[in-house]
Parts: C-alpha cells; structure tokens; sequence
C-alpha cells in the first residue's frame, strides 16, 4: 500500500493522540502494586556486561540457573560462589565488539548471537540453544564453544536467510528437541513489526539427535514462540504471541496430530515451562492493553503504522516506559484455566517478563529488558497449596 505522505502524518498523529488518551486513563494506585505479594521474599540478582536473561535451564545435576543474554553469552549462576560464571556463547563468528553498551546490542546480534529457549538433554547432557539469528545451537555439559550449530534454513522451503528461532523444549525419554521459529519474515529485533503485521510464518520445529533429521511438525503460527512438553509428553504447548493464545498439539493418544486452542491469556505470552506444582507458568511480556487491542483489531493502522519511516521497536518502548506497562506471571492447570497471576510492579519495576521458571519453592523470572533476574521465594502457604 502507498500512502500519501500527509495521510500517513494524520494517522500518526492520531495514533499518538489516543496513546495519550489512553494512558492518562489508564493510571493506577501505586497502593496496588504489591498486593498480596508481602509475603514473597525477593531477591534481585543482578548481571553484568548485559541484560534480558529471556529463559531458564537446569543441568542434569540440578545446578543453575543458566540464562541467555544481550551480548550473547549463555551464564550460569554458581550458587556455591554466589555469582554468573560464563558458559558458552551460540556464534562461531564473534568479535571484540561484543560487549559495550547495552543499548547497542540489538544492533549486533546477528554477529553476537543472540540465546533465547535453552533446555538440558539429560539423554546426552548437552545444552540445546535457540539461537534468534544461529538457528539451533548445541553446548557439551561443560560449556565452551558450541559443538554444533543445527541451521534451520535447510528445511524452511524458501531458503531465507530469516529464521528467527525462538522457544525450546526436549522431550526427556528420547532427547528429541521442539522448537520455535518465531516468523521467517521478521528478526528478533523487529518484534513490534512482526506483531502489527500479523505475520503467520512461525513454526513448530523437530530435531531428533539420533537421526540427526530435522522437521517441521506445524506451519503458519502467529509468533510461534514459547513451547512446552506435557508431564508425560502427550501433548506439547505453543505460545502463539500476536494473539494472545496457547496452542496445544497432540503427539500421542488417539488425538496425535490434533492442533487446538488450549487457553487464551490476558496480555502477550512469551515462554512457558512446566510448573512442579502442577500446570503451566507462562510469562506475560505486557498486558493487552485496550489500546493495542484497538490497533491490532483493524489491519490497516498496523499497515500504516509499518509504511512510516520511523523505528517501530524503538517508539513502541518508549510508550511502553511512559506508560509502564508491566508483565505478569500466570499458572495455567492441565485444563488451561487460570490457577496463579503474580503481578509485582515494585520490585520489577514495571519490566516485561519473558519466563517464569519454578523449582524447589523459588521462582527465577526472566525479562527481555531488565539488568537482573527476578527472584522470589513462594510463600509456604502458597507452595501446599496446588
Ligand atoms: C565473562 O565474560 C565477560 C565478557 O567477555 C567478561 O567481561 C567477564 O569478566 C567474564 N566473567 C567471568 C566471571 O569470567
Ligand atoms: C493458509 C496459509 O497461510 N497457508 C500457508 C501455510 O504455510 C505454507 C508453507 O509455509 C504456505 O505455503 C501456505 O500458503
């Protein structure tokens, strides 16, 4: 669609004028933000060098966590000494240039690397990476440089060189590894654009180690982002972030190969893990407020939104800072209803979440922008109660 160059201004214009509007009705009683959150204990844990722990993972031993960040490294708390120690990295072609200021790691990524979904094989003990611009990235249990880089780009029928891996999970009684490639279209960095399109070329990727064959099981995903295999592995869970929803996807019982909508949550989920305790933690990025519902329910202003000349990521999040939307966490049951919301605008100081991972009563909880990872101690009351 060209537009005409005073057409496109109105509608910025106008686009800007109802952010206002909407942002000024939209304040909140500071006294709300921490309600019935008290009793959780938190701790920052801070990161240098970079931010956006995105995901979590646990070695076959039970330590960590290890988390991917900005500049590319995968890190590894070290509970014993108390601090991140380096792990491994997920590009062969890095350069002295990866580090520096923060805000200039976005611009690097496709050199640097760029970890989100990590999990474990605790079939090999290897390390599996979704990597946002290297595609899947294998690491031996003791770290170091990659062992072995698994390019998407052989089976993405179109050889682009976009596959924006995203989400990842193993399946422990056959190391087989799903994953996501979020959109073949838009990179990471580009998330805001991909959302307003309304893009549909994300996949549910299949790597089976044995046979080295990789497939892929679904097409045509809205943001295919965070997945998630169920208890026993009869179905797993995609996070399809442009709309709101959880998919699920049957690969066994008499439903194997039926794709149905399992919950649809109130704000744009990113990963999702298995809680011990029962069900599902997805982490909610940001609330659907009304008004990016109101955008994304007429094509045409994303349309527009994405024909000016202007960095939509960037002025999307600095709206989004003004406006202090914030992320939450909520607990799904095996049926998809809503059990747990944990919201904490004090503490997290308003950022997104990415992941929420439970284990031995601590939540870690990952963000896509903030410095630190989010710590909490579930309250004793709350960890009976399932
Ligand atoms: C990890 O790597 C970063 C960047 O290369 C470096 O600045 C930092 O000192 C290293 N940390 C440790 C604990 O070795
Ligand atoms: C309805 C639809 O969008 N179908 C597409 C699903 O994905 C395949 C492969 O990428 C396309 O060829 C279809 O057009």
């Amino acid at each position: 669609m060209r537009l005409q160059p005073h057409f496109a201004a109105a509608v910025a214009a106008f686009v800007a004028t109802a952010w206002v509007v909407h942002m000024r009705s939209d304040v909140r009683k500071s006294g709300e933000d921490v309600e019935g959150m008290q009793d959780w204990q938190y701790e920052g844990v801070s990161i240098d060098g970079g931010v956006g722990p995105e995901s979590f993972a646990f070695d076959p031993r039970g330590e960590g966590p290890y988390t991917g960040i900005s500049d590319g490294r995968i890190i590894k708390w070290q509970r014993s000494e108390n601090r991140w120690l380096n792990f491994s990295v997920t590009s062969l072609q890095r350069n002295e240039e990866c580090g520096g200021a923060y805000e200039e790691h976005a611009k690097k990524e496709h050199v640097c690397g760029r970890p989100l979904g990590l999990c474990f094989s605790m079939v090999s003990n290897e390390l599996y990476i979704a990597d946002a611009y290297n595609g899947l990235v294998v690491v031996g249990p003791n770290g170091g440089t990659p062992s072995r880089l698994i390019s998407t780009l052989d089976v993405q029928e179109e050889k682009e060189p976009l596959a924006f891996s995203n989400g990842l999970d193993v399946d422990q009684r056959t190391g087989a590894v799903y994953f996501t490639t979020s959109s073949s279209k838009y990179q990471r960095r580009n998330y805001i654009s991909l959302i307003l399109s309304r893009d549909k070329s994300g996949r549910l990727m299949k790597y089976e180690p044995e046979t080295e064959q990789l497939s892929i099981v679904l097409n045509n995903l809205s943001f295919a982002n965070g997945v998630a295999l169920s208890k026993d592995g009869d179905y797993i869970l995609i996070i399809e972030t442009t709309t709101c929803r959880v998919l699920r996807y049957w690969l066994e019982t008499p439903k194997a190969g039926t794709l149905e909508v399992f919950a649809e949550v109130p704000g744009f989920p990113d990963n999702i893990k298995l809680s011990p305790r029962g069900g599902f933690w997805v982490g909610i990025y940001s609330r659907r407020e009304k008004f990016i519902e109101w955008i994304l329910s007429y094509p045409w202003i994303g349309k527009v939104l994405l024909s000016l000349p202007l960095d939509i990521t960037k002025a999307y999040s600095y709206l989004a800072k003004l406006k202090r939307s914030s992320g939450m966490a909520i607990r799904l049951s095996e049926d998809g209803y809503i059990l747990e919301v944990v919201e904490d605008k004090k503490w997290n100081k308003g950022r997104s979440i990415s992941e929420v991972e439970e284990r031995d009563g601590i939540l870690w909880v990952g963000s896509i922008d903030a410095p630190f990872v989010s710590k909490y101690n579930i309250p004793v009351s709350k960890q009976n109660n399932k």
